[in-house]
């Protein structure tokens, strides 16, 4: 069997004028998870939009199976490849996180559309498919991580990401944020579960090279899970990167194990400074707690953060952009996402905010576009603001502020990291054009191995 893989991007990651380096990061490892349920005679390709141009490979591929994975941002440019596909003939199975949010919207564009998580329902889909006969919608109920078969790294082309030792050890999160995908995207079954630890120390062991970055949305969701994984990558000679939750920070020991184990820079949801925005987004594990107190624990274990702030709740007034910029920066973080709430699709945000809602240009909810009316600003003032904070972070001035603190080797790896990623950029560019982007990852390693605290391993 013949069979197409293809992760579109929206239009931002194709520009023929610039190329953001965060597209280049991660290869697709949902299509890779998939293409593992697949046998050895079946010809399967991976095809990643944010990383080569499609033109030309897909306007006479005639494959017997085509597979599109559908986020919000290019769901507009999956569709129209989906109609194109089946405009050919092509069986088209649509999946992903959107699909799941507006199945309607999907399965006008697909022949068998997927709901949910595909370790369940894939394997069934294609059992029925190789049969003849298939249903048009799979749900997913089965969670479980236990005895998948290796994800498919054949596929992936490892030069074209800086990234490519990206994975996934764990499913969902334990908590249940109003604005997050994750409470409808599992619907149905269990919302967070883990691999066999062993099973997950035998993937890291498969991946080349020393750098990893989990993509879990909460790595230390379950303590015991992460501690024996932290231990169990003791000596591995291993430096890498995740994300987790404020108040798993603050709890103890677990931070340790992981720095312990090459945990050097990590992503945190603070999401608000105002602290009276928290329960309105049900982000509880937020609530009562000092930031400051979680960029102290990060820094004491010689891990850098990366903290990602919404602007746009409804406690949140003109002066929200300056005043989290000068937190941030008076607290030293290395590095700072922001992002405009977005009301995505089957989340409780979504439901709470209907009237207000302005359009359904899914092209636009990317986090950076005002898609909804807010309450304590207008419209313009929020989106302005964030481009500022994004301006203002990012100065060379306020990286050296933030970093003049810290020890000698923590002040330059300040330095080096966010400088990395933001002022060269369009180096950056030139590195992805020529599909040489791999070679900067020794850099990020050097990068992030800079730390004071050379000795944490041997003490913890
Ligand atoms: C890595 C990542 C990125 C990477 C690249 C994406 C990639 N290469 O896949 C980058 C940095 C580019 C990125 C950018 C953005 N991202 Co992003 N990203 C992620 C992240 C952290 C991990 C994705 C991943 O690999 N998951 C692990 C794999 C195993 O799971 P999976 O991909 O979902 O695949 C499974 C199922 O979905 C399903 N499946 C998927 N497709 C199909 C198809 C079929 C036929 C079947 C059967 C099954 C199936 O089967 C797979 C196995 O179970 C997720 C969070 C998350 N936990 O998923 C956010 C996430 C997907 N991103 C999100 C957002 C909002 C964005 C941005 C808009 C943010 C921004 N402001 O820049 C941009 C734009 C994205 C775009 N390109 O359109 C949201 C998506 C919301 C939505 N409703 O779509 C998420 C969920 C984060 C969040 N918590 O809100 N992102
Ligand atoms: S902690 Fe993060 S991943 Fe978990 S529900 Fe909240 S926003 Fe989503």
């Amino acid at each position: 069997m013949r069979v197409t893989m293809i992760l579109p991007a929206l239009t931002e990651a194709t520009s023929p004028l610039f190329r953001p380096i965060k597209y280049s990061l991660f290869p697709p490892l949902g299509l890779a998870t998939l293409a593992a349920y697949l046998g050895p005679d079946d010809d399967v390709r991976i095809l990643d939009e944010h990383v080569q141009r499609l033109d030309g490979i897909v306007d006479d591929d005639t494959p017997d199976l085509v597979v599109i994975q559908v986020y919000i941002t290019s769901a507009r440019r999956a569709y129209e490849l989906a109609d194109a596909y089946r405009a050919r003939g092509v069986t088209v199975a649509l999946g992903g996180l959107h699909v799941t949010s507006l199945p309607e919207e999907a399965a006008a564009h697909a022949d068998v559309i997927f709901i949910g998580p595909g370790e369940d329902t894939w394997p069934s889909f294609l059992a029925d498919f190789r049969r003849g006969s298939y249903a048009s919608r799979y749900v997913s109920s089965e969670r479980t991580l236990v005895g998948l078969p290796p994800i498919r790294r054949d596929l992936i082309q490892r030069g074209r990401y800086l990234v490519p030792n990206s994975i996934v050890v764990t499913r969902g999160c334990p908590h249940h944020c109003d604005f997050c995908y994750k409470d409808a995207f599992f619907t149905g079954g269990k919302s967070f579960y883990t691999q066999l630890v062993d099973d997950a120390l035998a993937e890291i062991d498969r991946l080349p090279g020393r750098h990893l970055y989990f993509l879990d949305d909460h790595l230390f969701g379950n303590k015991r899970f992460a501690a024996s994984l932290f231990d169990g990558m003791r000596g591995m000679g291993r430096v890498w990167q995740a994300a987790s939750t404020v108040d798993a920070i603050l709890a103890p020991d677990l931070l340790e194990k992981a720095a312990a184990a090459g945990l050097r820079s990590m992503f945190v949801g603070l999401e608000t400074i105002n602290a009276g925005n928290l329960p309105e987004q049900r982000k509880r594990q937020n609530v009562g707690r000092d930031y400051g107190a979680v960029v102290r624990r990060l820094h004491d274990a010689g891990v850098m953060i990366n903290a990602s702030f919404v602007f746009g709740m409804d406690g949140d007034g003109p002066d929200v952009f300056d005043r989290t910029v000068a937190w941030g920066v008076e607290h030293g973080l290395e590095t700072a996402t922001f992002h405009i709430m977005t009301p995505y699709p089957g989340t409780a945000l979504h439901r709470r905010m209907a009237s207000r809602i302005l359009h359904e240009d899914w092209d636009l909810y990317d986090t950076r576009h005002v898609v909804y009316e807010p309450r304590g600003m207008t419209a313009e003032q929020l989106s302005d603001g964030y481009w500022r904070a994004y301006r203002d972070f990012y100065r060379w001035g306020s990286i050296w502020r933030g970093a003049s603190g810290k020890p000698a080797r923590d002040r330059l790896r300040h330095l080096a990291y966010a400088g990395g990623w933001k002022k060269f950029e369009p180096l950056w560019d030139a590195l992805i054009r020529s599909g040489q982007v791999l070679r900067a990852l020794p850099l990020l390693e050097r990068a992030l191995s800079l730390r004071s605290r050379q000795d944490l391993q041997s003490r913890v």
